[in-house]
């Protein structure tokens, strides 16, 4: 396995190859058979849904799986045919993720997503979003059988994607349960100890070890000591970046992030929250108990005057210093003895710190 002196930004320069893929991919899945005629109209839909959902995020996710395996084999072995199926997985996760935010969106009652409204609030979609996410996981799996059914790591591949949707969907339950709809909040139930679960299960997974892996199944590399690995560095940056996700929800620009915060409103157990009730003195914990979960603007701006007389701007700054040099020890203690080269996950934890969006 070929080490990787440099740590070079192998990712960003597929982009251009990774977005030529999309339509090859949609067409594939929409294109008129022998025997669709009766399901003509769901298709057409089909395609919207997919244009719709699919290819305007940041992409990061999709393009991890080539980056990975450029670090895993190394440049000089990349082939364009492997290019072509990093790629065609990479957007597996894509597809994986469209699935679970169109999902998401309902369930958390969000208006825009990714900068346009979310799919269920378009005029005419509604409830068949729920349908419509259900599609969009099963295409998922028609171009895995598609450009994977004959290799060795056809059901190494398979499996993980089932593993890691239960998993997020785990999360998603532990996420939701702990912010009942209606219900006046228990502010008791949200403890660092059940954050980080939620955090580990909706967002780490699936976003961090999921490209990764899928790479490491295609350079061959599939034994147990090496996944526990790459799994245990990951799941400490898939936690940084809920935690970044939940402050920016806050705090980020509405214009960047593509997507206005709901968290107070929908009274999540979010690090904010968490920090906040660790923090409050008494009278600022009958405030927040008061006016957290309202979706009502003056008690959001209450809630967010606590946290700046809280300094939660300031505690997350200390918090991402922290966390990054954490993350540095981890990766050092955790690839010893392994092959795996520490440029991939340096390459990764370069992408996420201090982003904006
Ligand atoms: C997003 O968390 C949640 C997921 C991506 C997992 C959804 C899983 C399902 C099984 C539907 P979030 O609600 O904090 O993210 P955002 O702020 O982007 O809405
Ligand atoms: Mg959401
Ligand atoms: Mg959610
Ligand atoms: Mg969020």
């Amino acid at each position: 396995m070929a080490s990787t002196q440099a740590s070079g930004h192998f990712a960003e320069k597929y982009r251009q190859n990774f977005l030529d893929l999309f339509p090859l991919l949609v067409e594939e899945l929409t294109k008129e058979g022998q025997d669709s005629h009766q399901i003509l109209d769901a298709l057409k839909h089909l395609k919207e849904v997919l244009q719709y959902n699919v290819p305007h995020g940041k992409l990061n996710r999709g393009l991890m799986v080539i980056g990975s395996l450029c670090h895993l084999l190394g440049l000089e072995l990349m082939t364009p045919e492997l290019e072509n199926k990093a790629i065609a997985l990479g957007w597996c996760i894509e597809w994986l993720q469209a699935f679970f935010l169109v999902a998401d969106d309902i369930m958390d009652q969000s208006l825009t997503r990714r900068g346009q409204p979310c799919w269920y609030k378009k005029t005419g979609i509604g409830l068949v979003a729920i349908n419509d996410s259900f599609l969009i996981e099963g295409t998922l799996y028609l171009i895995l059988k598609n450009h994977f059914k004959s290799e060795p790591y056809y059901i190494n591949i398979m499996e993980l994607f089932h593993e890691i949707t239960y998993q997020t969907e785990m999360g998603q339950c532990l996420d939701l349960i702990t912010s009942p709809a209606g219900d006046s909040v228990d502010l008791n139930s949200f403890t660092i100890e059940r954050y980080n679960a939620i955090v580990k299960y909706k967002t780490a997974f699936y976003s961090f070890y999921l490209p990764v892996a899928l790479a490491m199944h295609m350079a061959g590399i599939s034994d147990e000591r090496s996944h526990t690995a790459a799994k245990n560095i990951l799941l400490v940056m898939g936690e940084f970046f809920q935690i970044q996700d939940d402050y920016l929800d806050c705090y980020g620009d509405p214009k960047v992030t593509g997507k206005v915060g709901t968290d107070i409103e929908e009274s999540k157990c979010s690090w904010l929250i968490v920090q906040a009730l660790k923090r409050a003195n008494a009278d600022q914990r009958k405030t927040l108990e008061e006016c957290y979960g309202k979706n009502d603007p003056s008690c959001v701006k209450i809630v967010k005057e606590v946290y700046t007389d809280l300094k939660l701007e300031e505690v997350y700054r200390e918090y991402e210093e922290e966390s990054y040099k954490k993350l540095m020890d981890t990766i050092k203690e955790e690839l010893v003895g392994t092959k795996l080269p520490s440029g991939m996950f340096h390459e990764f934890a370069e992408r996420i710190y201090k982003r904006k969006k």
